[in-house]
């Protein structure tokens, strides 16, 4: 069993698209252990994206994922990581394979609509990141 931190970013909440993405989770079979609406810092943008703090994309990135809500979502299942990331598509959406999340409504590398962790280990860090332990615990 794997989890990974899904996160409907903000252009995403803006478009009202998160019923869409919730649905294609489902569809999935993976399982939503927690979920919750924020507004993220600056300061806890920046520690989420530590890994690119030296790239020069980050500025910019810190200031897209704080221009609004998003979504948090803690999913857990048998290779949930990659499962996700098929369902997501590619970092760029003009690469991104038909029917994907990110094809479809990604606007550019940035904002690109949606986030996957890109690793089992780095789904458990980053679903506890935002999430306790009793709360990724929970299971319908
Ligand atoms: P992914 O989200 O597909 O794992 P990462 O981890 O390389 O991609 O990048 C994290 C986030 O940083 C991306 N989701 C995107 O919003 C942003 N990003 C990545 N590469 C670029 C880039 N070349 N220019 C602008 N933003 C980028």
């Amino acid at each position: 069993m794997e989890k990974t931190l899904a996160i409907i970013k903000p252009d995403g909440v803006q478009r009202n698209i998160i019923g869409d993405i919730l649905h294609r989770v489902e569809d999935s079979g993976l399982v939503i252990l927690s979920i919750r609406m924020l507004q993220l810092d600056r300061k806890t943008a920046g520690r989420f994206y530590e890994v690119h703090r030296e790239r020069p994309f980050y500025q910019s990135l810190i200031e897209y994922m704080t221009s609004g809500p998003v979504v948090v979502i803690a999913l857990e299942g048998s290779n949930a990581v990659n499962r996700w990331r098929q369902l997501i598509g590619a970092t760029d959406p003009s690469k991104a394979e038909k029917g994907t999340i990110r094809n479809k409504y990604g606007e550019s590398v940035e904002r690109n609509t949606v986030h996957g962790s890109d690793s089992p280990e780095n789904g458990s860090i980053e679903t506890a990141f935002f999430f306790s332990s009793s709360e990724l615990k929970m299971k319908a």
